[in-house]
């Protein structure tokens, strides 16, 4: 990521889907002006899915996916399809490319699972050239990749059904101009080399944005600088694993939240994860819990999800769950057979694919949390660290 880029999970993103050989490929060519993906007569040209982020006028950072075709035929037909529900999981508005005047019974089944997630789409009727239609078709819009034609308009049409921009903030909404807020930030062996991440450096961001000021330091250093202000800090915010040693040192008296407690909060589920982590104390032996990962490069969030975490529940709950890990975009599409599940802080991931996650958990009953959530449960100051947001301040 470029240092002035859009953070990919800010950014819309816009998946364009259809049967094999419908112009997929063609269309996302003319919306993005570049030759993103490879276009030709043969079925089954797109394999994999491209991403491209981009500035699209007139609708700002997006990332732009075109995915393989959906027909499931043959071996090389479901990987096709499982590919390409992953990426339905993040999209933030969905294209159905279709080269016919009216949907297929395949088209409509596609369109069926749109629907069914809730994600605002378009179907767009390519090869117009060929029918000789244009203009507005009925619930969609009829182009012509080949001939560019209709491009501009679907483009205006994205822009329209963009989400709004969201009006939760990271932090700024809980404090003041002229507030000195604390950040706790260790830097141990799972830190990265030389750099912060991302929860670190969107609360410095929003905390400068609120014209408040932050003082980040690590543990060793926290009394000290607790004592060095003259005024009491407006709130401190600390890294999850470090929560029991920040809330001996944190005075009663002064707001002491989490990176990832106000993660959820930003990205919509913190009253989920707070029943989630409830849902902790009910686990038994051969309890089934699912740890998962957003990514698959945040070296210290793997030691936290594989290694510290299933210790401290273990040691939390006195039983032996069973613990399955995933990571990245990969997420098991049934959830009924676990008992819990603990979602890193998902700064890489859009809101809608946490959503979606947390929904998929939530719809089969299992409980939905996330690692900053339990592990202020097992310290015992998960009340203490909700305060600050509670009380809206
Ligand atoms: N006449 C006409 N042909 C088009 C148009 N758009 C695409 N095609 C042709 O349709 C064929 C398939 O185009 P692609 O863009 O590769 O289709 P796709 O949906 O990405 O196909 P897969 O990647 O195989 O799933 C190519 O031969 C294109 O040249 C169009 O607007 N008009
Ligand atoms: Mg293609």
């Amino acid at each position: 990521m470029g240092l002035n880029e859009t953070p990919s999970a800010e950014r819309v993103h816009i998946g364009f889907f259809g049967m094999r050989n419908a112009g997929k490929s063609s269309v996302v060519n003319r919306v993005t002006n570049q030759e993103m993906s490879l276009v030709s007569d043969v079925k089954g040209t797109t394999t994999d899915p491209v991403r491209k982020s981009m500035e699209l006028l007139p609708l700002g950072p997006v990332t732009i996916i075109d995915t393989p075709g959906f027909d499931d035929e043959g071996a090389l037909g479901k990987m096709r399809v499982g590919k390409t529900r992953e990426v339905l999981a993040v999209c933030d508005i969905a294209v159905l490319v279709t080269e016919n005047e009216s949907l297929t019974e395949s088209e409509k089944e596609l369109l069926s699972l749109i629907e069914k997630r809730n994600i605002p789409h378009l179907v767009v009727h390519n090869k117009s050239d060929l029918s000789g239609a244009s203009g507005k078709a009925h619930g969609g819009l009829f182009v012509s990749a080949k001939n560019n034609e209709g491009i501009e308009q679907l483009k205006e049409a994205l822009a329209s059904m963009a989400p709004k921009k969201k009006t939760v903030r990271f932090v700024a909404d809980l404090i003041e101009a002229g507030d000195t807020v604390i950040l706790v930030i260790p830097i141990d062996s799972s830190a990265p080399k030389g750099r912060i991440i991302l929860p670190q450096q969107e609360a410095i961001r929003d905390i400068l944005d609120a014209g408040a000021v932050s003082c980040v330091t690590g543990v060793e250093t926290l009394a000290d600088t607790i004592d060095s202000l003259k005024t009491k800090p407006a709130l401190v915010i600390t890294d999850s694993q470090a929560f029991s040693k920040v809330m001996k040192i944190v005075p009663e008296d002064i707001p002491l939240t989490s990176f990832s407690i106000l993660m959820a909060r930003y990205k919509g589920f913190l009253d989920a994860a707070v029943e989630g982590a409830h849902a902790l104390d009910n686990l038994k032996d051969g309890s089934k819990v699912l740890i998962a990962e957003g990514c698959t490069h945040h070296r210290q969030c793997e030691d936290i999800g594989t290694v510290k975490l299933p210790a401290w529940i273990r040691r939390h709950t006195g039983a032996e769950p069973e613990f399955t890990f995933t990571s990245g975009h990969g997420f098991p599409d049934d959830l009924s057979d676990f008992d819990l599940v603990i979602h890193c802080g998902a700064c890489m991931l859009n809101d809608n694919e946490v959503r979606n996650r947390m929904t998929a958990a939530l719809d089969v009953g299992t409980p939905f949390t996330n690692y900053g959530t339990v592990i202020a449960h097992m310290n015992g100051i998960l009340e203490r660290s909700l305060r600050p947001i509670k009380n809206g301040r």
